[in-house]
């Protein structure tokens, strides 16, 4: 098995930890201490679930007992594919118990994405519920099985059919693990938003992630009187720790998973369990101001509302005190690690207008050309970074190390921003080929692979369009092979390719030539721009 690393130079390792911010605590400790503090607190609400910290804590352990009574062995990889359940606290932290390291997947991934996850990771088991949405992961799980016949174990939250029950672990504690993990090792493996064909696995620490959470939990003024609401799917990054469900349960406040972010099922549980904070992307930010403004429900306990993932205009930023009556919080972070906050205090442009400053003293922030050259101070460049909690490496992935971090280890974020005089970062576009859909990340190349796989198909570029909704969306430029078959049933085809619903184009347009007439050779990303530019001054006719 490849080991999992993130290692950091030592001086700056040493540094981070006599400021403080690599304390040596693990998952497990964070619960464990919660746990001894507010023991009869409410910890987490779920669908049928309401539990206090020590049953969070008790159940945690059932689970880490049962995952090895499984077989499963300390360091093994376990792709979690949950939906927003109180169970899905129970399965991490069962996991982090038992020294296992989750692989987080989204609901929304299939087949291809969760291979690839499985190989890449050499995942010795799966989680999943048993159906949602009228999806059945039972039978994703059984083809999973088959491709990657070393994903050994099923454990379903839910009916299990021929696999096992996450219900029938019984907590035989003595199978626990004596000592404790290292904090400085790799406790989980986060997904990239990927730009460059299949996500990237992203190893972090227990050590560096802990710092980032704790740190946000303060930021975002949380307490243990706060009631977060987990609306964003539990397995994405932002919900996680920005600040979170693990924000929240640092500071012994109660969790409230949501089995969907829209308004009709969120306000009703907001008004039931007097949610305080939640975190929301930008396209359901305006569903809910424009909710709120008929609704039956009273909402009006909401606090805080963190606002990331995707740009969030300054017209629409404007209108959330107004509208939801409360604070607004834009948040730009990524799972590779910088996190920025705007402060629940900054004056009114600053919450509005930008993107917020990071976490940490020590998270460094360079803005460089192309030539990774400074630019002067306030011009627009090229945002790379280091930091207590930004990753130095992907997991398994030389290329893509090769392409995503300076030789003196700054990470590539691939946005483009400007540096307010507060220090204040603006995000003014992307330097990388992916599409923010709603906060969803695309890769432009893994979508192209897909269409280029059509035998109707001769070229396909894909690039992303403005949307006044979704912030962007995909179209994809085909050259037909021939005579061009009509766009609706190239996107049934790639709905059958088995790829989360979100990687669909969500326009197709039929060219009969990329219409590129510079000599030589052109990169991918020179003619998406292009077409983009194409796209956007383009007769509405031809498309699909
Ligand atoms: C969050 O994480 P990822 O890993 O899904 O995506 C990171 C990328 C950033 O590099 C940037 O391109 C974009 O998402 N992004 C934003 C943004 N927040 C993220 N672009 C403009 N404005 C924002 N506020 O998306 C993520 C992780 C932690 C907290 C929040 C978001």
């Amino acid at each position: 098995m490849i080991p999992l690393q993130q290692v950091w130079p030592d001086d700056l390792a040493a540094h981070y930890r006599e400021k403080g911010y690599w304390r040596g605590e693990t998952f497990s400790d964070l619960l464990r201490n919660c746990a001894a503090d507010q023991s009869d607190r409410l910890a987490v609400v779920g669908e049928d679930a309401r539990w206090t910290y020590a049953e969070l804590l008790e159940r945690a352990e059932t689970a880490a007992a049962g995952f090895l009574a499984l077989g499963l062995k300390p360091g093994d990889r376990v792709v979690v594919q949950l939906p927003n359940l109180a169970e899905f606290l129970s399965v991490v932290f069962g996991l982090f118990r038992a020294q296992l390291i989750p692989v987080y997947a989204l609901p929304a991934h299939r087949l291809t994405e969760i291979v690839h996850f499985a190989r890449k990771s050499e995942a010795a088991a799966y989680v999943i519920a048993d159906r949602r949405e009228g999806f059945d992961y039972r039978a994703l799980a059984r083809q999973v099985q088959a491709e990657v016949p070393a994903v050994r174990d099923v454990v379903v939250v839910g009916e299990a059919e021929e696999f096992v029950a996450f219900d029938s672990f019984r907590a035989d504690l003595s199978l626990l693990p004596t000592t404790d993990a290292d904090p400085s090792k790799v406790a989980f493996l986060q997904i990239s938003g990927g730009s460059t064909g299949l996500s990237k696995l992203i190893p972090r620490t227990h050590d560096d992630y802990l710092y980032s959470v704790r740190d946000s939990a303060v930021i975002s003024g949380l307490s243990a009187d706060s009631v977060y609401l987990t609306a964003l799917p539990a397995a994405h990054n932002f919900p996680m720790s920005s600040p979170g469900y693990l924000g929240a349960i640092c500071v012994g406040a109660t969790v409230v998973m949501a089995p969907s972010p829209s308004p009709d099922v969120c306000f009703p549980l907001i008004a039931r369990e007097g949610v305080t904070i939640t975190g929301l992307v930008p396209p359901l930010a305006l569903l809910w101001m424009q909710a709120a403004a008929n609704t039956a429900h009273d909402i009006s306990s909401l606090e805080v509302l963190l606002v990331g993932g995707a740009k969030f205009l300054p017209e629409a930023a404007r209108r959330v005190r107004r509208e939801l009556n409360c604070t607004l919080q834009q948040v730009f972070g990524m799972a590779e690690g910088l996190v920025n906050y705007t402060r629940l205090d900054d004056p009114e442009h600053l919450i509005v207008e930008t993107q917020g400053r990071p976490i940490s003293p020590d998270d460094e922030v360079r803005i460089v050309d192309d030539q990774d050259v400074p630019v002067a101070e306030g011009e627009i460049g090229n945002l790379l970074t280091r930091g207590p909690y930004t990753i130095r490496a992907y997991h398994n992935d030389d290329a893509a190390n090769a392409r995503s971090f300076t030789d003196d280890g700054f990470y590539r974020t691939g946005d483009v921003v400007r540096r307010t005089p507060e220090g204040y970062l603006v995000v003014m576009g992307r330097a990388t080929d992916h599409i923010n859909r709603a906060g969803e990340k695309i890769s432009a190349e893994e979508v192209e692979d897909h269409l280029l796989a059509h035998p109707a198909v001769f070229d396909a570029a894909v690039v992303s369009t403005p949307d006044d909704y979704l912030g962007e969306r995909t179209c994809a430029f085909i050259i037909p092979n021939g005579p061009a078959p009509r766009g609706v049933e190239i996107k049934a085809w790639m709905r059958k390719r088995d790829i989360a619903e979100f990687k669909v184009p969500d326009q197709i347009v039929f060219v009969e030539d990329f219409a590129i007439t510079a000599v030589g050779k052109i990169s991918r990303r020179e003619l998406r721009a292009a077409l983009r530019q194409r796209l956007l001054g383009a007769a509405k006719g031809e498309t699909a």
